[in-house]
């Protein structure tokens, strides 16, 4: 539904009888998502694949963009949606100061634009984490539309300024890549240590079982017991396998492993946990690529999406991670974490800007319902609307 695993729900007819034991059926409460009459999915498994065609979903960011949008509004109009739209406001009361409290106060009671008007919204930029680079472009811009008399009084000033963070958002969007048919989708889990990297997987898993996947883990993140174990409480509570190795084993042979069985066996999405810390931190990007390598001796198109965790209150410090481990394994989304607290969301524009990634998901809270995908325009209501 939004990118990963299949995009529908298993039809009834494709029974669970191939299925490992311990494997859990698709929730029965999951509405069965709308099915294009260009691809009806065949009950032999042989042949048949779970999968959409990559040119039906995964060449069509439009689509996707609108089935999230779509998703997030009919969300926002349930309590839980009213909830969590709430608890995102919440959440970044920090940024909102800046970006909305701090900006209107500048622009109430002015008539026009003048320069000393620009150089502060500047400043107000950079202070709320959106980075040098994308504010400077972002005044630029402006200084320009002021120019050309686009842009002439302190409220379409306001406005300028959401149009210009949306399309930082909208310009780093991309689709998430889809499997071959018959191959799972493999998502690659990167981040420093305690980031959240393991409770999104948790989450996601959940998600993904609820629209009807068969998913795998891969306990990749060896560096300690209890990290393995953390996984596989994960595993127990959302019923699904979790591949592991004991203590200190190479994460590249976990994750051949995994890759191996859930292949075999038919999975439609196996999730590679990894280390956030090693002794070193050239051996912890050496050790990513190392397990990319591996990967795509199964498969040459795993990892289909390497998503980056980063944790939203550490600021310019998820900027300098995203950096990082972009030029170890390249990343293809991310998820922003502990969007709860008090986080300074102006670095997500930081980070969409500099690495023109797309975000996919965000956390805003440890349980396991607290994860939402990222919907932009959403999150600029919560950052920016009165
Ligand atoms: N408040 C809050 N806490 C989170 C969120 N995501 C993860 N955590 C907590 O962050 C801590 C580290 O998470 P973990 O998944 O172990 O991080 P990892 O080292 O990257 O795997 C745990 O206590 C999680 O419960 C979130 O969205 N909000
Ligand atoms: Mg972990």
């Amino acid at each position: 539904m939004f990118g990963f695993g299949k995009k529908k729900p298993r039809p009834p007819a494709q029974s669970e009888a191939d299925a490992a034991p311990g494997e859990a059926a698709p929730s029965a409460q999951t509405p069965p998502a709308p099915q294009p009459p260009s691809a009806p999915e065949t009950a032999a498994p042989a042949e048949a694949s779970t999968w959409a065609p990559a040119t039906e979903d995964g060449g069509d960011s439009g689509r996707l963009a609108q089935a999230i949008a779509e998703r997030a509004s009919r969300q926002q109009e349930t309590e839980s949606g009213r909830s969590f739209f709430r608890g995102l406001r919440n959440g970044l009361a920090r940024t909102r100061e800046v970006l909305n409290a701090d900006i209107s106060e500048l622009v109430t009671g002015r008539k026009e634009i003048d320069e000393d008007l620009l150089e502060e919204l500047e400043m107000l930029l950079v202070a709320a984490d959106v980075g040098v680079p994308a504010t400077t472009r972002i005044i630029e811009d402006l200084a320009y539309r002021v120019k050309l008399r686009e842009v002439s009084d302190p409220q379409g000033l306001l406005d300028a300024v959401r149009r210009q963070l949306a399309d930082i958002l909208h310009r780093a969007d991309s689709p998430v890549r889809q499997p071959a048919p018959g191959r799972p989708q493999v998502i690659l889990m990167v981040g420093v240590n305690g980031v959240g990297k393991t409770t999104t997987i948790g989450k996601l898993t959940k998600q993904l079982q609820a629209e009807g996947n068969k998913v795998m883990l891969a306990a990749g993140d060896t560096f300690r017991a209890a990290a393995v174990e953390q996984l596989q409480a994960w595993g127990e509570r959302n019923d699904v396998p979790v591949i592991a190795q004991h203590a200190g084993a190479d994460p590249a042979s976990v994750v051949y492993d995994a890759l191996q069985a859930a292949t075999a066996r038919g999975f439609d999405v196996l999730i590679a946990d990894t280390a956030g810390r090693l002794h070193t931190k050239t051996n912890l990007m050496e050790e990513l690529k190392k397990i990319v390598r591996v990967m795509q001796k199964i498969d040459p198109d795993a990892p289909h999406e390497v998503m980056l965790v980063v944790d939203a209150t550490t600021g310019q410090n998820a900027l300098h991670q995203a950096v990082q481990f972009n030029e170890a394994v390249p990343i293809t989304g991310i998820t922003l974490t502990k969007l709860d607290g008090t986080a300074k969301g102006g670095i997500l524009f930081a980070i969409a800007e500099r690495l023109q990634v797309p975000f996919r998901f965000v956390g805003v809270g440890e349980k396991i319902e607290d994860l939402k995908p990222f919907e932009a325009d959403m999150f600029l209501d919560a950052l920016m609307s009165p």
